[in-house]
């Protein structure tokens, strides 16, 4: 593999080998995501998801720093390449030799260079014209800091902080759609959460595209009990269309879908973070990043706490309510820094609690289980996740929870390998849901396989 990559390389088996999973784990992941890497990028699956996807690409860059810095690097900057003049960073990179009827929404549907002109999208590549959570400035540190000398060599942090400090003011500027300094997601493939039943009253005031103006690709490769419902589909084709033909103009009020989401916030908060130490190892100036982290930290207490239910909720901007369900997106915030006691203590207590706790597993079941729409394997509505594991590890070990960070990173390492690094599992067996060979599933299993105290600083 040294050979191949011709860079920086742990080889698969190298490194630590008294973990759970050891070298047996590291070397599945490693062909993971030599055998998803396009040359410029990593697709999440070959099968399912045969392009560049936004956060998928930061949680990849996150485990390939293990095999390869340059590869890391590659992969964030592909993904900024494709940034758009406002700054968004668009939720998928189109590979133009991917046939177009291998993933649907494709090119053709979004027309990114023509009905994105106006917002700066760019002639090439092609694009989607929304976006998704900006875990980018986080992944871009970590890959730093894996090897900073090669960093600094390579003028990684100069060329790629530009462009992350402006999509995150695209974010908090023309996406404050509620005007109290959060950004708002205005489609339900935006907080990467898609069939969230969070989403269920924003989505009911949406009329349906009609139901033969557009064909599924998922359903090829997803068993249809997994996947959304073709009337949900419908729903998110007609916001993506009337996206496109607004020009994908972000004006408060237009949206017929917007809404603040407790894990895209909690992530830009901690992106702010990640952007200070970038500008401080240049020598620039953190003020800017240190003074928005905590503006959006107030917002995101003052908006989105719950003290009832011991965790952050949606805020439905059309409604102006907080939607009453529990998701994990609202334990996510365990990730910012510096929150009050009496929250962490509270988020802890809730993943410990009836709602989010299976004692078989410990895995982090993406919603409510005690909820009404709790579903095992249906998408985002039950089935646990490894990259809000991770967050959520992250956010134990930042807040002193050891003993149930270790928990959940064994639970992690073990249903990741058992279950061939699927897209997710069932949180009450761990048996493998969804595509297999996913690729954030095999980066953060490489990242998480590494001891806890080894790993960089920058909790
Ligand atoms: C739509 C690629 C993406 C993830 C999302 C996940 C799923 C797409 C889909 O796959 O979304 O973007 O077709 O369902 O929900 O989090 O980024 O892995």
């Amino acid at each position: 593999m040294t050979a191949l990559l011709g860079d920086t390389v742990v080889g698969p088996g190298a490194g630590p080998t008294t973990d759970p999973g050891g070298a047996g784990l590291r070397r599945g992941a490693a062909r993971v995501l030599l055998g998803n890497w396009t040359g410029t990028a990593t697709v999440p699956s070959r099968t399912l998801y045969p392009h560049q996807w936004s956060w998928d690409s930061a949680f990849i860059a996150i485990g390939l720093r293990h095999l390869s810095v340059r590869r890391a690097q590659r992969e964030l900057e592909t993904l900024l390449g494709a940034q758009w003049g406002d700054g968004r960073i668009p939720h998928i990179v189109f590979n133009p030799s991917v046939p177009l009827d291998a993933y649907f929404p494709s090119p053709d549907f979004w027309q990114s260079s023509r009905a994105g002109r106006a917002a700066g999208a760019p002639p090439a590549p092609e694009t989607s014209g929304i976006v998704q959570p900006p875990v980018h400035a986080l992944a871009a540190w970590l890959v730093h800091e894996a090897d900073p000398a090669e960093s600094a060599r390579r003028g990684f942090l100069a060329r790629v902080y530009p462009r992350l400090a402006a999509w995150h003011r695209y974010l908090t500027s023309r996406r404050d759609l509620g005007g109290h300094g959060l950004a708002a997601t205005v489609h339900p493939w935006e907080p990467g959460m898609d069939n969230s039943p969070c989403w269920e009253t924003p989505l009911a005031r949406i009329e349906p595209a009609a139901p033969g103006s557009f064909r599924r690709a998922d359903l090829d490769h997803g068993a249809a009990a997994d996947r959304p419902t073709d009337l949900d589909y419908g729903r998110y084709v007609r916001l993506a269309v009337d996206y496109r033909e607004s020009g994908y103009t972000d004006r408060a009020g237009t949206h017929a879908f917007a809404v603040e989401d407790p894990a895209v916030n909690a992530l830009l908060i901690a992106g702010e973070h990640a952007l200070a130490r970038i500008a401080l190892t240049l020598g620039a100036d953190p003020a800017e990043h240190h003074e928005r982290a905590r503006t959006l930290t107030t917002a995101l207490v003052d908006r989105l706490w719950d003290p009832a239910s011991g965790m952050f909720l949606v805020r439905d901007l059309v409604g102006g309510e907080l939607i009453p369900e529990r998701s994990v997106s609202g334990l996510i915030p365990l990730i910012v820094p510096g929150l009050p006691a009496p929250i962490t203590d509270s988020l802890v207590a809730t993943l410990g609690s009836r709602h989010f706790r299976t004692d078989a597993t410990a895995l982090v079941p993406s919603y409510d289980l005690a909820g009404h729409a709790f579903d095992r394997s249906r998408y985002w509505r039950g089935p646990a996740w490894f990259n809000t594991a991770w967050l959520i590890e992250r956010g134990l070990r930042q807040y002193g929870a050891a003993e149930q960070a270790d928990r959940l990173r064994a639970a992690f390492l073990s249903a990741a390998g058992a279950s061939g690094f699927a897209e997710y599992v069932d949180p009450y067996t761990g048996e493998g849901r969804g595509t297999r060979d996913f690729a954030w599933t095999a980066a953060l299993a490489l990242d998480l396989s590494r001891p806890p105290h080894s790993k960089e600083s920058t909790r």
